[in-house]
């Protein structure tokens, strides 16, 4: 079985029995418990059959479940509705659509806040794909999501104005969505571009516009001063402050009271300016003097993008901020880099790291379907880090994302979308072609690898039936075909002892021209223009 993400403890028979739902489900009387089986009723209702037993059980840890699968009778024991939720969706894992085998899980998370933040650069996420990424959050056990897009003028630019009627009313509907799949909507606001943090009326704006979205049923608040000036702007905040931690700060603590006078189940999460780093900036340890202990601090780890968060990174910036750090994680986030995607799973974040961590949201791709490859890797590393193996996650990401049968060339496709200065591991395999063509003078081998690649798009488009993730690699799939088309005219005139084939460097112009995707790291387009060029120097 490919569990994603993995259970802590799951006993399970090879003994199948047919399953098509559950014909009775008794839950806690609250409405909380009856939401929590949300997945399994939809399944009942339209079938008949078995009956589920859900209790709570305060013992256990928050998110914590039991899951017993017997002879025709299902057991749920869960600390909370989120936790019977979860369990509800590790049963759905293990049903193939006819059956389910006969089991017993013990499960609970290594992380206790594992999300997303919506928070790149560049088009911000559709309506429509962040109601269905609300919904993967929740059938992979995350449990916040951060609503962030810097590209959202009310979000960042126009922070003081008021969301006009149609998006208040896209906000309200994705929140109530999130409430659905257990998961935490953090409405976030990045004012720190113009704001006088030392005037009142500015204050009352940002409250005001916090305020609408509290009556919409949110209780976490981002306030995002990341990507702004470094040092006070305002002659009025010059006067009023020693530094840009003590406005920040301020701002920071006034809010957080504020919230708390109104809500105290109210929490505030705050994205410092210096964000990257191991706790060495003044302001940084300033800020964490200065911030009262329930406001959360957000870092990215020791760089914007880092490629690997240390235990000891994580704990030096927990000591200058006198916290658990709440990372927001840039990876698979492309923005800084749109021509790549980023079809990886994450590394070099170990269960030592997150025991010194409050929460980890990752920053995805413009790309939403596609970032879900990263994201369930995510999802299996927050929940039981110390079985993860980032490979063994990929393939059940992928699995998850286009079904067992598309697996093996949605994982092709992914191949040839890495970065190795993410996964140093994982090279493109075109790369060793090349190499043992150069070595050997042999093409046949290359030749067949560009063929493979250049049927790839056709069979990854018939093959994969989700739409939105075809659109969205679309780039990609047409680069890999015009590539390796220009690939395999370069054997064919070398083949053909034409040691002038100029013409091709023109067509992989007018592609460049049109289309900036890099796939294969760049690997095909270089070896192209270094054999022209050495072609031309024979
Ligand atoms: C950043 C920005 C983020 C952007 C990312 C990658 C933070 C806190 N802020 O610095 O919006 O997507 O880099 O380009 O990471």
């Amino acid at each position: 079985m490919r569990w994603l993400p993995l259970p802590q403890k799951a006993e399970v028979s090879s003994e199948r029995l047919p399953f098509a739902g559950c014909h009775a489900i008794k839950t806690p009387p609250q409405p909380d418990w009856e939401r929590s089986v949300r997945p399994l009723r939809a399944l009942g209702e339209a079938y008949g059959g078995w009956t589920a037993f859900v209790e709570h059980d305060p013992s256990l840890p928050e998110e914590g479940y039991r899951l017993r699968v017997e002879n025709g009778r299902i057991y749920i024991h869960a600390g909370t509705p989120r936790a019977a939720f979860y369990a509800c969706h590790t049963l759905l894992q293990a049903w193939d659509g006819k059956s389910i085998p006969l089991m017993q899980v013990e499960d609970y998370p290594t992380l206790a806040w594992r999300g997303v933040v919506e928070g790149f650069y560049g088009k911000p996420w559709s309506h429509q794909a962040r109601l269905k990424m609300l919904e993967f959050m929740g059938a992979h056990k995350m449990n916040i999501y951060l609503y962030a897009p810097k590209d959202d003028p009310y979000h960042r630019e126009r922070w003081r104005e008021p969301y006009p009627a149609s998006e208040a009313a896209r906000l309200h509907e994705l929140i109530q969505h999130a409430r659905e799949q257990f998961v935490e909507f953090v409405f976030s606001i990045s004012p720190g571009l113009s704001m006088v943090y030392s005037d009142p009326t500015e204050f009352e704006q940002l409250t005001a516009k916090i305020e609408a979205v509290r009556q919409m049923g949110v209780r976490t608040f981002g306030l995002l001063l990341d990507d702004i000036p470094e040092e006070l702007q305002h002659e009025a905040d010059k006067r009023t402050y020693r530094s840009l931690a003590h406005a920040h700060a301020d701002l920071a603590n006034r809010l957080h009271h504020w919230l708390q006078e109104r809500d105290p189940n109210s929490w505030l999460i705050v994205c410092p300016t210096f964000y990257h780093n191991r706790g060495e900036p003044p302001y940084v340890r300033e800020l964490g003097e200065l911030t009262e202990r329930g406001i959360s601090i957000m870092w990215t780890g020791p760089k914007v993008v880092s490629r690997e968060i240390t235990h000891e990174d994580a704990e030096l910036f927990k000591l200058a901020i006198q916290r658990k750090p709440f990372v927001w994680d840039n990876y698979p986030v492309n923005d800084y880099e749109p021509s790549r995607l980023l079809m990886g799973p994450i590394t070099g974040r170990t269960a030592e790291t997150l025991k010194h961590l409050e929460a980890l949201v990752s920053n995805p791709m413009n790309q939403a379907e596609a970032s879900k490859v990263a994201l369930g890797t995510y999802a299996d590393l927050l929940w039981n880090a110390d079985a993860y193996d980032p490979r063994r996650s990929w393939h059940a990401s992928i699995a998850r994302l286009v079904g067992e049968e598309a697996l093996p060339t949605m994982l092709e496709f992914c191949k040839q979308n890495l970065w190795t200065r993410h996964w140093s591991e994982a090279p493109p395999e075109i790369q060793r072609y090349i190499e043992d063509w150069q070595t050997t003078g042999d093409a046949e081998p290359l030749r067949e690898a560009f063929l493979d690649l250049v049927s790839l798009p056709r069979r990854l488009r018939q093959a994969v039936n989700n739409p939105e993730l075809l659109e969205e690699i679309q780039p990609w799939l047409l680069r890999l075909e015009q590539v390796c088309t220009l690939a395999l005219e370069l054997l064919d005139e070398i083949e053909e002892e034409n040691l002038r084939p100029r013409h091709i460097l023109a067509q992989l112009e007018a592609i460049r021209e049109t289309n900036e995707a890099i796939v294969c790291d760049g690997w095909i387009e270089r070896w192209i223009r270094e054999t022209i060029e050495e072609l031309a120097e024979s």
